[in-house]
């Protein structure tokens, strides 16, 4: 039997945080058996928000070094740099041109990405989702691992799809959105009513995979709770809510456990112990990291071959859906 395909996409646009890990590439490392896997560094939707050339570059080959670290494995996944496949861009103007002005916006992350960064609001970032169907379309991809965020540019990428099919013919696999059920929505330290966010400013917001663990002490130490005594799942609790969460998703422990655990303990040991869970969770993963920062050429190569696998891939769907289309 054909294994399903995976497909799934992460900006360079800043430190990778414990959101990006438990939203989305702990669910593409820990399935990596079970699928066949495609990972894109999305460095074009990255230029959506304003980047240093020079940083972006950088951030680009040390997001794959992450990556590689937190058990991404070239053997069994193909990883790749999406400006590298001229197919994405070529693509997200096919389908452009088959997603109406009002679909397009009813997209909530523009709005909240416009109101976040006024200065610069593009046509790019208006767009973006288009470029993120393409993305998904050129790969066949059944299944797509992301947080909860991206649920409505999934279902974008479906509608898109299935009227290309139904309008030209069969050029599409419908992909389905991959949300895991704990994890998907990591709230900012500081402020547990917004996702954590790469792009976030406050010093205390997000864990970063590369932090020490005195930071990540010292971050959850000082992470919102409220002024309420009791340790439980109450999602009206945000702050508390958000910590249990991350402790439930890394001890693999039930609710009721964690909240039999913590009966008669204050908020001083919750911090605590979700700090001591995130700490040893990442040790392995910063172990990895310095020794591949070692390994001159490691990276490079393995997005070479990512590159090359995914060329493929790509200008095959794509010199389709131009035929489809009338333009071959
Ligand atoms: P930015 O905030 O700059 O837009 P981001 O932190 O959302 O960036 P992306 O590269 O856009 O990061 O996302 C990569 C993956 O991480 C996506 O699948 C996204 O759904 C997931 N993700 C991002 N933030 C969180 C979060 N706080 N909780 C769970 N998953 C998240
Ligand atoms: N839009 C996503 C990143 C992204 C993506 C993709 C995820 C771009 N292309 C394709 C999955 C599949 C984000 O902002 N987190």
């Amino acid at each position: 039997m054909l294994m399903k395909r995976v497909f799934s996409g992460i900006q360079p646009t800043g430190k990778i945080h414990l959101g990006n890990y438990l939203g989305a590439v702990k669910n593409w490392v820990d399935s990596q058996g079970e699928f066949e896997n495609i990972f894109c560094i999305v460095n074009s939707h990255a230029i959506t928000t304003t980047q240093n050339p020079q940083e972006l570059r950088e951030k680009t080959y040390e997001l794959a070094r992450v990556l590689i670290a937190c058990g991404i494995d070239p053997k069994k996944s193909c990883l790749f740099i999406q400006s590298e496949i001229d197919e994405h861009a070529a693509l997200a103007w096919i389908l452009d041109c088959n997603i109406s002005m009002g679909e397009m916006s009813r997209m909530t992350q523009f709005k909240d990405k416009s109101q976040k960064n006024p200065k610069n609001i593009n046509v790019g970032l208006f767009n973006y989702p288009a470029l993120m169907a393409a993305d998904i379309l050129l790969y066949n991809a059944d299944l797509v691992p992301v947080g909860e965020d991206q649920k409505q540019h999934l279902e974008l990428t479906r509608n898109v799809a299935q009227k290309f099919n139904r309008d030209f013919g069969e050029c599409f696999k419908v992909p389905e959105a991959l949300i895991p059920k704990v994890g998907a929505r990591v709230m900012g330290l500081d402020d547990p009513t917004s996702k954590m966010s790469k792009s976030a400013n406050g010093a205390n917001h997000a864990i970063f995979l590369m932090d020490t663990p005195d930071e990540i002490l010292k971050k959850f130490k000082k992470a919102t709770t409220d002024s309420e005594a009791c340790i439980r799942f109450d999602e009206n609790r945000a702050g508390v809510y958000n910590l249990l969460c991350i402790y439930e998703t890394l001890s693999k422990k039930t609710r009721e456990s964690i909240e039999g655990e913590f009966v008669g303990r204050g908020y001083g040991d919750l911090k605590k112990a979700v700090a001591e869970i995130v700490i040893e969770t990442l040790r392995p993963m910063q172990e990895k990291y310095q020794l591949l920062k070692n390994e001159q050429g490691y990276i490079e190569k393995i997005l070479e071959e990512g590159r090359e696998r995914a060329r493929e891939i790509a200008q095959k769907t794509y010199n389709q859906a131009k035929t489809f289309i009338g333009l071959v």
